[in-house]
């Protein structure tokens, strides 16, 4: 697909803030750090579309770019960060979980994992969600 324009719509706490609009969107999980943000930005082919930072929990918002003016691909927050609070986390996971299920613009995930190391707990734990909640995604 050739992008021809990027728009960065809106950042949202929840799903219900997300944009009103009904076209189809892509949302990218995975833990914080592994380059969710970094993808976007290559696959948009973007510099700085999407804020990336060498620190994981730099995305923590539900942020929206409008493609072609056509459909939406969506950067969320990131799991397993260890150095957050317990409150942070269920917040994080409330967040993103509650996104997940409700939003009926939401075409599928994709779930970026680290292929240096083997299927963290975490991912699997979160993968298995998916398939059970019967959320279309791709690894
Ligand atoms: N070695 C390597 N580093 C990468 C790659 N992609 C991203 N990074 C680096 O990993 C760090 C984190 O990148 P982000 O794109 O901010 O990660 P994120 O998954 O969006 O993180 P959160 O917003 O915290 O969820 C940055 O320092 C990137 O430069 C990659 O393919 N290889
Ligand atoms: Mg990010």
């Amino acid at each position: 697909m050739k992008i021809k324009t990027v728009f960065f719509t809106k950042s949202s706490a929840n799903h219900t803030q997300c944009p009103q609009e009904s076209k189809p969107e892509l949302a990218l999980m995975g833990r914080s750090n592994v380059g969710k943000s970094s993808l976007i930005n290559m696959l948009l082919d973007r510099k700085q579309v999407a804020k990336i930072s060498s620190k994981p929990g730099k995305t923590q918002l539900i942020n929206h770019f409008l493609i072609n003016s056509d459909w939406h691909l969506v950067d969320l927050p990131g799991y397993g960060w260890a150095k957050v609070s317990k409150a942070k986390r269920q917040e994080w996971e409330k967040m993103v979980k509650t996104y997940l299920l409700h939003r009926k613009q939401l075409n599928f995930v994709l779930v970026l994992v680290d292929a240096r190391h083997k299927p963290q707990k975490l991912d699997v734990t979160l993968i298995n969600w998916l398939g059970a909640r019967e959320i279309p995604f791709v690894i």
